[in-house]
């Protein structure tokens, strides 16, 4: 079968780049599986997309919320035709098993059936003024022209989450898909533009970030940036759009601590141990990289879940009794490779994986065991840093005191999880963890569309995705005050008639 060559949507035309270079696209778990070529394109490229999108901005700001949101309607249902279709072809190029890609996909449905339910509502709000016979309400206006940088592991969802909000707000778009997985963004707008969306609503750059996402960053039609990936790139967005003072929402790193009392439910606890921490192949920012468990279980705790770890069925993701699929791309498997060297030269005691898996079937894909390090203390680089991978460190603690204070200290702060059954235990943890994101006998994955996603701390700059947190950053706020009084009235000085 030939290749398939994809190409940008710029204006509603889907163009070649300028540079008539493109990028390969291939499948992790099988090398020589080409997905497609994509283009590889440039700062003019981009420049075209900015400006086609502030050209549609002109008349789709002024499109009432509604008819926005009935394109975003008609986008999830075609979604929800084309599920299994994108699901496999997600499957394809990032590798998580078909079960994923699924919720993926449905992700994306669900942000679109929420995101279009905002349409009418968009809620302001009215308060009375000061003065006589004078009307006040704030209300929610679009930014303008959005770009949206994008992460490869939640292919679908992640861009449903910056493009869907920002047009059901009235904004445009020009989106940069991640390099390894452009494919799943570009079904998702394209199934935004069988549901009718006007050309320039939502423009699509493939490329590099050095050519595409710097240039959106700086380019000065872009109101407003929103960025998911790793914390080193982030900073250098963060600093580059606050230079320009554009709002920049920034969701980054990682190193999501699950606590494991003495009380808890085990089997429940390891369960959602194995799915936190190997679930997406240990690929999610919110994956389960630190179990902190209770001294007194700690040894049964480890024993069952190295053998159920060890049970894990490792392989090519569109197979359906796969469990665990490939990491991305080799540089990937070169951090897991990495950071299970510094874990055993800084003392923490492997347990079980360790290594890629290279043999046989493996031999054609980007494999990894799944790994568990036992002894972590606290201090260890392997306690502190995102690995992004199938490898989580087993932490002891000897109360539910330093179990919190083990879980706060570090830099990052999206998600945590405790698994108790003492109910005072459980509202403390609430209060007190320093996250994001917190869930109670539930792994650290498993956000929901219509509740606010995000960390504190390094994780991000205080932004939130999902629900009411996505209109928060898409949309500004203008007051506006209207006088039927017929005669100037002055703030603070004609208050006491
Ligand atoms: C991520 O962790 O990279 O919360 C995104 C979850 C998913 C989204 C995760 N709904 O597990």
């Amino acid at each position: 079968m030939p290749t398939r060559i994809f190409l940008n949507l710029i204006g509603g035309r889907w163009v070649a780049s300028r540079t008539g270079k493109t990028l390969r696209n291939i499948n992790p778990a099988r090398k020589d599986d080409v997905v497609g070529e994509f283009q590889a394109s440039s700062p003019e490229d981009v420049d075209a997309a900015v400006n086609a999108a502030a050209e549609a901005w002109k008349t789709w700001r002024l499109t009432p919320a509604p008819q926005r949101a009935q394109i975003l309607y008609r986008a999830g249902q075609n979604l929800v035709e084309r599920k299994e279709q994108y699901a496999q072809e997600m499957t394809r190029e990032m590798g998580k098993v078909l079960a994923e890609t699924r919720g993926d996909v449905q992700e994306a449905i669900d942000t679109a059936f929420y995101m279009a339910g905002e349409g009418r509502r968009l809620f302001g709000v009215t308060t009375p003024s000061e003065l006589r016979n004078k009307f006040a309400m704030s209300v929610r206006m679009p930014v303008g022209v959005c770009g949206m940088i994008a992460p490869w592991n939640f292919p679908m969802a992640i861009p449903s989450w910056k493009l869907l909000p920002a047009l059901v707000c009235g904004n445009t778009c020009v989106i940069k898909p991640a390099t390894d997985t452009p494919l799943s963004t570009i079904n998702l707008v394209q199934a935004l533009v069988d549901a009718g969306l006007p050309p320039g609503v939502v423009n699509v750059v493939t490329g590099s970030g050095s050519q595409v996402g710097m240039r959106l960053v700086e380019h000065p039609r872009v109101q407003a940036i929103s960025f998911t990936g790793s914390s080193e790139v982030g900073r250098v967005v963060g600093q580059t759009a606050a230079g320009l003072f554009k709002p920049c929402s920034l969701e980054m790193g990682g190193k999501n601590a699950m606590i494991v009392l003495d009380d808890a439910n085990l089997d429940l606890a390891l369960d959602g141990a194995l799915w936190g921490a190997f679930g997406t192949t240990g690929q999610r920012c919110t994956a389960t990289s630190r179990i902190i468990v209770h001294r007194d279980i700690a040894k049964e705790f480890i024993r069952e879940f190295v053998d159920r770890a060890e049970d894990l069925k490792v392989g090519d993701g569109l197979d359906e009794s796969v469990q665990v699929g490939p990491q991305i791309n080799r540089q990937q498997i070169e951090t897991s490779i990495r950071y299970c060297e510094i874990a055993r030269k800084e003392g923490a005691k492997l347990m079980t994986g360790g290594k890629p898996l290279t043999k046989g079937a493996y031999a054609n894909g980007y494999f990894f065991a799944p790994t568990v390090f036992a002894k972590v203390k606290p201090g260890m680089r392997i306690a502190q840093e995102e690995v992004f991978g199938p490898v989580v460190s087993i932490l002891e603690c000897s109360s539910f005191d330093e179990a919190i204070a083990i879980s706060n200290g570090i830099q990052y702060g999206l998600s945590t999880s405790l698994y108790t059954r003492d109910v005072n235990r459980a509202f403390r943890a609430m209060r007190d963890l320093e996250a994001g994101i917190t869930y109670i006998n539930a792994p650290t994955i498993g956000a929901e569309v219509h509740l606010p996603f995000g960390g504190v701390k390094q994780t991000g700059n205080g932004h939130r995705e999902g629900g009411i947190g996505a209109i928060d950053f898409y949309t500004t706020w203008k007051s506006v005050y209207v006088d039927y009084s017929d005669k100037l009235q002055r703030a603070q000085i004609d208050t006491g008639e």
